[in-house]
């Protein structure tokens, strides 16, 4: 049950995720918004018109031939048997074989396209991880989301921390797995500003249906802006405001902030109240314990709860600490 209630409150933080087929695409594909689409789509309508052509005319000559050289009486012998017939038989492999050699080379040269990104990309570092996606820009910020500028090449290099992911962007027509070990990269270029769906292709566990995120291409000078500001939140934002924003991202996994407890207790209310530990002794849950607790979650066990809590120790800056701080000193307030 706890499980539960913990996936609606984190499904509760994705409700404003773009939309997984947006209008103006076709029955099969959504709309192409990279330049890697018009050449995907052609590989894929040519392959898809050349099936249909075959299917059509295979089941139409057999439905053809199934009348044609019915028996007519019961018991009727076959007229004769054809052996061989070598120009029929020449010309159904002739003309296969190059339909599938122009499938491979219209194939293979975008295939090439996309493996070699162009000079000077933007490169973005991708780490996929039970079941969200971190994206580090190169001046060290790291996201959840992925923001690119428009009309701009950007390099993508992927790895994992735990099993196969797999990051797919429908609309930008690419796809590569992130493997556990090794580095894997690909490229894009957006055509158009706006958001679109990214999500994980892989089956990777419970919650892979929940591993998805937008990418937000931003229209010319807006990338620069907004990664000045996402870089430095706390700019535009009070400390309790930046901690709401830390806890949502990084603890509701396993805490609560409505007073339910979960994997761990609820962040409702416990600040400067009194927390009772498994050897019995009774502590004040003020500044200092908090603190521990979130950089040396072991020191201190909540009575009638496990030890599922790892540390954050280099993963929060001391002033995002105070954050949290801030925002369950207000978490309190609200409760008194
Ligand atoms: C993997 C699950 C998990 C995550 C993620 C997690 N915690 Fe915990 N947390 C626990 C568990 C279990 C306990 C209770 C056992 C203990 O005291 O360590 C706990 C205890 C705590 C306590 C003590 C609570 C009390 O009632 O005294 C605080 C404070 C806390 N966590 C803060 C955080 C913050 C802040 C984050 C996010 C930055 C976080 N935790 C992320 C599992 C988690
Ligand atoms: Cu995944």
């Amino acid at each position: 049950m706890n499980q539960l209630i913990a996936s609606l409150l984190l499904a509760q933080t994705r409700t404003d995720l773009p939309p997984v087929a947006p209008e103006g695409g076709t029955f099969w594909l959504p709309p192409g918004a990279s330049t890697a689409a018009g050449h995907t789509d052609a590989v894929f309508y040519f392959i898809y018109w050349v099936s249909v052509f075959f299917f059509l005319l295979i089941v139409a000559l057999m439905v053809y031939f199934a009348w044609r050289y019915r028996a007519r009486t019961p018991g009727q012998a076959a007229s004769g048997q054809v052996t061989h017939h070598t120009v029929l038989e020449l010309t159904w492999s002739a003309i296969p074989l190059v339909l599938v050699v122009a499938m491979f080379y219209l194939g293979f040269r975008g295939y090439m396209d996309m493996q070699n990104p162009p000079r000077g990309a933007l490169d973005v570092r991708v780490l996929a991880k039970k079941w969200d996606w971190f994206f580090t820009y190169p001046n060290g910020h790291i996201d959840n989301e992925l923001h690119v500028p428009v009309d701009a090449p950007v390099r993508l290099t992927l790895e994992s921390n735990d099993v196969i992911h797999s990051l797919f962007i429908p609309a930008f027509r690419i796809k590569r797995d992130a493997v556990p070990g090794r580095y894997n990269k690909i490229w894009f270029q957006a055509r158009q500003p706006g958001d679109y769906l990214l999500m994980c292709s892989e089956f990777c566990g419970t919650r892979h249906s929940d591993m998805q995120t937008r990418v937000v291409v931003h229209p010319p000078g807006e990338y620069e802006k907004w990664l000045t500001e996402a870089s430095d939140p706390f700019r535009t934002r009070t400390l309790a405001e930046v901690g709401a924003m830390l806890v949502a991202r990084r603890c509701l996994q396993c805490h609560t902030v409505d007073g339910r407890a979960n994997i761990g207790p609820s962040l409702k209310g416990i600040y400067e109240h009194e927390v009772e530990l498994v050897d019995g002794t009774k502590v004040i849950a003020d500044d200092d314990y908090i603190r521990e607790s979130v950089l040396y979650p072991q020191a201190k066990i909540v009575r009638g709860f496990g030890r599922e809590m790892s540390s954050f120790k280099g993963i929060l800056k001391d002033k995002e600490i105070t954050a949290i701080i801030e925002y369950l000193k207000e978490l309190s307030n609200d409760s008194r």
